[in-house]
């Protein structure tokens, strides 16, 4: 008979996908998305749709293995976990007596998100062992921390009541391609008569769907908002009641922080046609509620974290914030509450540790830290492919004092450079406890297979690692269920909510009064109000006041400015390369006709700048604006052309903040 089991896709979209896996002798036989789920509604997307078969593919790791070429040559053997465990084992053992816990590097990436197999991992056991913390700021860490500092968290309005705003702006967003289930949203909010702005350098599938396009030039994102709330001042659409009643500082920012800001500016700025700010302004205006959505993209640059702090300024001052359908939103993430330090357990360190940013890899391994890096232990990351300045990285990976550990599904430009390769479990193989940053429902994923081959699950192989290693603290060897209660314990979002019946239903709706922002979670400031003036910002270096800061290099050198956003048939490097994924394409830079300069539609070109070169297929066309080229991550190598450098918050990392010459081959 087959069975239905219920699950949730773990990758790192805001989606987070519930999912039903049929189960047939033991087989997964088909994969569906949840039709009772209100956010999915029975769709999953290109990039999943075949993850059964991409789950039980040939080009799958089974077994674990160990290096036997030179490191970068991808010559492995198998061997027995039994093998792989005390080599491991014994490794970190000596690191730790030799260099100290802190030479050790337990490094998680983002290919898969949940709260057992994620981020958290390895935590309890690499706290037992000192080992340096993980700063996972690859991602989204700038724009959280900016918003952070206005509105006291990055939720500002639930995505899904864009279906009762006026007016949608999706900026810095490729709603169609990295967060396709709130698309319906839009189009319910449309069918009530709201009009749809997309703000985003390049033509994406989702400005081409939107009533307008508007193409600032990437990273000036902070100088536009600073225009529009100009604008509207000047235009008397600010709001005196809401200021009065729910925010902090306005008319000093009002008097210094806006001084020398106007339309006209920000146009020049933005490299926008005159008078774009300004009806945009009067756009926001004239359509109450406003009702911006905006996720990772405005972020990647060096302003990145000023960027959305900028931004979330705009229904602050037209009191949009208290309307249903206003505001502004970049993550959810922080209405679940979930107990992410009772799962992590920093109390189990020995001492105090130093941390590392995931995005300065390849400085770290280069440079001369004391103590040196000495083992670094990599699950569900892909760093020679996903960080920026790939060659750096690699040169780092390659030292042979290096001992490297990478969990994967399969072989990888980073396995290559492993010392032990371990096979890990797909998402119908193991259980998780999934939230996500785009809606506000948790899930809880059920194993619906056995594990293939030998492969193991993250919080198996660290409990199994443990008891090697002689770690017998019961923290450490906590089972699933068990971490999954601390992690819900302690909401009171979640309150009532017990693992049993999570995983009866697979999903829970998180307890939020329904309402815009001022009545729901209200602003979690310090003041607890809307912050113009933050003391907290200006203690940690970012100005009391809210302020633009310019690019590095997006808007000013030799040859073009270069954004790779998301590919529609990927998820980052994950499923790049397989068999069951081609759809990806290969990589294509699109330039403006005026930016050609002689190379033909179709022609082999060359991107390249002071740290490296890609090449890619030249599609010369107007979905490109002036000055800025275009490629997608995951398929190409432009991260070789990336710098490791940071944004202006939370050491966020730079990917559209980027400068290329191209040429053809
Ligand atoms: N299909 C697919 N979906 C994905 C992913 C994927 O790789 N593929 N990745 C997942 C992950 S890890 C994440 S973090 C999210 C990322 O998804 P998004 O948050 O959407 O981030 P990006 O794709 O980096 O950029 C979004 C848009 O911002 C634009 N942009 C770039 N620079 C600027 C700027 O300075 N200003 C403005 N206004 N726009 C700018 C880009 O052209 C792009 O269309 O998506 C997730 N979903
Ligand atoms: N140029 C450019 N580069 C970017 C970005 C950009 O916008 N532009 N975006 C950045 C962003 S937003 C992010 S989040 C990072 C992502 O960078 P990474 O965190 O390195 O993510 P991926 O490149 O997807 O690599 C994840 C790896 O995990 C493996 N994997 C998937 N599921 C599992 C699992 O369940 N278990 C294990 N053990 N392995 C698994 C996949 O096979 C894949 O090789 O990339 C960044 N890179
Ligand atoms: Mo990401």
């Amino acid at each position: 008979m087959p069975r239905e089991v219920l699950g949730a896709c773990s990758l790192d979209c805001p989606d987070a996908c519930a999912w039903v896996v049929t189960v047939e002798d033991g087989e997964a036989v088909k994969l569906r998305g949840n039709p009772d789920h209100p956010y999915t509604r029975g769709g999953l997307c290109t990039k999943v749709n075949p993850y059964l078969t991409w789950s039980a593919g040939e080009h799958r790791l089974l077994r674990p293995l160990r290096r036997i070429g030179a490191k970068g040559e991808g010559r492995f053997e198998r061997i027995s976990w039994e093998e792989a465990l005390t080599t491991i084992a014994r490794r970190l053992r000596d690191t730790i007596d030799e260099f100290g816990g802190e030479a050790i590097w337990p490094f998680a990436g983002t290919g898969t998100v949940g709260h057992l197999q994620g981020e958290y991992a390895g935590s309890r056991l690499f706290n037992v062992l000192g080992a340096s913390d993980h700063l996972l700021n690859i991602c989204s860490l700038a724009g959280r921390l900016g918003m952070e500092l206005t509105m006291g968290s990055p939720f500002g309005m639930l995505p899904t009541d864009l279906s009762h705003s006026a007016l949608i702006l999706l900026w810095g967003t490729n709603t169609l391609t990295s967060n396709q289930h709130l698309w319906p949203f839009v189009q319910q909010g449309r069918d009530r008569g709201a009009e749809v702005i997309v703000i985003d350098p390049f033509r994406t599938r989702t400005a081409a769907r939107a009533d307008h396009h508007i193409a600032p030039l990437p990273g000036t994102d902070g100088a536009l908002a600073l225009g529009i709330v100009a604008e509207l001042v000047r235009i008397g659409a600010a709001d005196p009641t809401f200021l009065d009643a729910h925010t902090l500082g306005w008319e000093q920012f009002r008097d210094e922080g806006l001084a020398g800001w106007d339309a006209a500016r920000a146009d020049d700025i933005c490299g926008l046609a005159p008078g774009t700010t300004s009806w945009l302004a009067g756009r926001i205006a004239s359509h109450r509620p406003t009702g911006i959505r905006t996720t990772m993209g405005v972020q990647r640059h060096a302003g990145g974290g000023q960027a959305t702090r900028l931004m979330s300024l705009i229904p602050a001052v037209t009191g949009d914030f208290d309307r249903l359908g206003g505001g502004i939103t970049y993550s959810t993430g922080s209405l679940y509450g979930l107990d992410t330090e009772a799962r992590r357990r920093v109390d189990l360190r020995p001492h105090p540790v130093r941390t590392l940013a995931m995005t300065r890899l390849g400085d770290a391994l280069l440079g001369d830290l004391d103590p040196p890096v000495k083992v670094l232990f990599a699950w569900a990351a892909n760093p020679a492919v996903s960080n920026p300045q790939t060659a750096k990285v690699r040169r780092g990976l390659a030292r042979d004092d290096l001992f490297t550990v990478v969990v994967e599904h399969v072989h990888t430009e980073t396995t290559r450079f492993a010392d032990i390769v371990l096979p890990g479990t797909t998402q119908i193989e193991h259980a998780e406890l999934q939230d996500s940053y785009g809606h506000h429902f948790l899930q809880w994923n059920e194993p619906a297979v056995a594990p293939r081959g030998e492969a193991r699950s993250h919080t198996d192989l660290f409990r199994d690692l443990a008891r090697v290693m002689g770690v017998s603290d019961p923290a450490v060897l906590a089972s699933d269920e068990e971490l999954a209660s601390d992690l819900i314990g302690g909401s009171p979002a979640l309150e009532g909510i017990t693992l049993d019946a999570l995983r009866e239903q697979g999903w829970v709706e998180v307890g939020l009064p329904p309402g815009p922002v001022t009545r729901s979670t209200g602003f979690t400031t310090p003041s607890g109000r809307f912050e113009f003036t933050s003391t907290r910002a200006a203690s940690e270096g970012h100005g009391l006041l809210p302020h633009w800061i310019p690019p590095a290099e997006a808007i000013a050198g030799e040859g073009v400015a270069l954004i790779s956003p998301a590919n529609q048939h990927l998820v980052n490097s994950t499923f790049a390369g397989a068999p069951t994924h081609i759809r990806a394409g290969e990589p294509v830079l699109t330039l403006h006709p005026d930016d050609a300069k002689g190379i033909a539609d179709g022609a082999k070109v060359r991107a390249s700048n002071g740290r490296g070169a890609f090449e890619a297929t030249a599609r010369i066309s107007r979905d490109a604006r002036p000055g800025v080229a275009h490629v997608t991550k995951g398929n190409s190598a432009v991260n070789e052309t990336v710098e490791e450098r940071d944004a202006d918050m939370g050491q966020g990392a730079v990917y559209h903040d980027n400068r290329v010459l191209v040429e053809p081959v």
